[in-house]
């Protein structure tokens, strides 16, 4: 079976989820399931950034210990992504205490192989980005220093060691000009050339002896190991801690197309300094990584104190889950950055939902109600060209949807189904059923009805990972046999045959928008 992992970054503990936590979560639960319903093993990995300092500094201003703060946040993480339907095979937090032992293993590795080295570090640091800062992208402002996102940064001067990521530069370089690992958009690899692997490259500092809350060097009691180690070698960690074997199962196999996801903010990280850490512990490379834009708002970039930070709770309350997975998948940019509206959610929900996919289920099985006693006839060819064209119009769209799936490019995967349901649309316009009924044509009209069936089932199908719940709905309604829904059952016409149908119930409501 072909093998299929994929993982969203671990977010800080620091705060609350946003829409832009919710996105990126979304969007791997929404490929992973994809990569499933066309015959992948799949394994799909979340999770907690818990140290650092940023934690360490929240902990003390509420008040709490710092293993209390990334608990209570945890579990908010945890309840959005069961809210939203969202289902990892396995929620990774840095606090774990196996996660905790493979870093301070895989610190040893490193070390031992002399690829860490202890010197002095003087930087400028910014703490909400846990990065340090170059001097090009310093911002000023009254005598004040700032990151570009607005941070104020801080000088540092301390002991730390280093990994030496310098060594490793024209490797990296070669990586990324070779494409052995797919960076997707691949404007990205030059922005990286341009902006990090140039003369200000330099080693990696790794540890920090001022910090409590982290994970403890064993050669040195003095050092906590700083966010980035920790935090990127999840990736194979998550897999060691779920299960013995999926280290060599997910990771070490080359045939596994593993694939990391993220936004551009982080992209450096995960493009020059985690494919150098696997090189430097002899793991294999991911297969591709991709770096999606924003989620921005009319007013610019999400902010606290702009107060436009879109809470994903409300929305679910307002919307549902599917709504809202929905609205994401298709109209935000896999590429660029996107303006997150709740209008065009409402608008997206009436038009694409209740007035196209819902109305679909519901004139289907109406059609067959009327027409065939509740009961989707047997399949059987007649001679009607229109007829038979739609077929092979259905069985185009199964044989490109799969190539389209194996792209990763959900905005995409939308539209090929968006074009399914126009076809299906047209399909009932243009034959029209209660003329074949009334002329009598029996044959075509049973033919006609074995086909629409047919191309819901498909379009239920390829729909459900973004719809995760109304598909199931839909799937009821009909009274399709759970044992249907497989990739080689579902390309076959016949399998339906007979099937009694239930009841329609309406899928989605319409929602009145907000003049406000
Ligand atoms: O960076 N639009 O965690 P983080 C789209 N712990 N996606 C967004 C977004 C937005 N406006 N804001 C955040 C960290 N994201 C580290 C990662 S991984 C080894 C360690 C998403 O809580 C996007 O995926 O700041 C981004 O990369 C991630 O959240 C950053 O989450």
């Amino acid at each position: 079976m072909k093998k299929f992992y994929i993982s969203t970054p671990i977010y800080y503990s620091s705060g609350k989820p946003h829409i832009g936590h919710a996105y990126t979560t979304i969007l791997a639960d929404v490929i992973s399931r994809y990569k499933k319903i066309i015959g992948y093993d799949t394994f799909f990995i979340t999770g907690m950034d818990e140290h650092g300092q940023k934690i360490e500094t929240i902990a003390k201003r509420e008040n709490i210990s710092c293993q209390e703060l990334v608990d209570k946040n945890s579990l908010i993480f945890e309840k959005l992504w069961k809210d939203l339907q969202v289902e990892p095979n396995f929620f990774i937090r840095t606090t774990n205490e196996k996660h905790k032992k493979f870093v301070q293993e895989k610190f040893s590795t490193l070390y031992s192989k002399k690829f860490i080295y202890l010197d002095n570090w003087v930087s400028l640091y910014c703490i909400q980005c846990e990065e340090d800062i170059v001097d090009k992208k310093v911002v000023i402002k009254d005598d004040k220093k700032y990151c570009e996102h607005g941070h104020e940064i801080i000088s540092r001067s301390e002991e730390s060691y280093f990994l030496k990521t310098t060594e490793f530069k024209e490797w990296i370089i070669n990586v990324l000009d070779n494409q052995e690992i797919v960076i997707d958009p691949t404007s990205r690899v030059l922005e990286l050339k341009n902006n990090f692997l140039n003369d200000e490259f330099r080693d990696l500092s790794i540890s920090r002896n001022n910090l409590n809350w982290g994970v403890e060097i064993k050669e040195d009691k003095n050092h906590k190991i700083y966010v980035w180690l920790d935090a990127l070698l999840n990736y194979i960690s998550g897999l060691s801690i779920c299960n013995d074997s999926f280290v060599d199962k997910y990771w070490n196999d080359d045939k596994t197309e593993i694939v990391h996801l993220l936004s551009k903010e982080i992209t450096r990280f995960h493009c020059i300094y985690w494919p150098i850490i696997l090189k430097m512990l002899n793991y294999r490379l991911p297969s591709k990584i991709i770096s999606h834009g924003w989620i921005i708002t009319s007013q610019g970039k999400m902010s606290k104190s702009i107060g436009n930070v879109v809470d994903p709770f409300e929305l679910i309350n307002k919307f549902g889950s599917d709504s809202i997975r929905y609205y994401l998948m298709k109209e935000i940019s896999m590429i660029n950055d996107s303006t997150f509206s709740e209008d065009l959610l409402v608008t997206t929900h009436n038009a694409d939902l209740c007035n196209n996919f819902g109305n679909i289920i519901n004139r289907t099985l109406g059609l067959i109600n009327k027409y065939s006693n509740e009961t989707i006839p047997k399949y059987s060819r007649t001679e009607n060209n229109d007829l038979v064209s739609f077929e092979n119009t259905i069985i185009d769209f199964t044989s490109k949807i799969e190539k389209t799936i194996n792209t990763l490019d959900v905005n995409l995967i939308v539209k090929e189904i968006n074009i399914l349901e126009n076809n299906i649309n047209s399909f009932i316009e243009i034959n029209k059923p209660w003329n074949l009924f009334k002329e009598n044509k029996i044959d075509d009209l049973m033919y006609f009805l074995s086909l629409l069936s047919n191309s819901v089932k498909i379009l239920i199908f390829y729909i459900s990972p973004i719809l995760v719940s109304k598909s199931k709905e839909a799937w009821e309604q009909f009274g399709f046999p759970k044992d249907l829904f497989t990739i080689i059952e579902i390309n076959k016409f016949d399998s339906i045959d007979n099937i009694k149908v239930n009841n329609s119930k309406i899928l989605f409501e319409r929602i009145e928008k907000n003049e406000n």
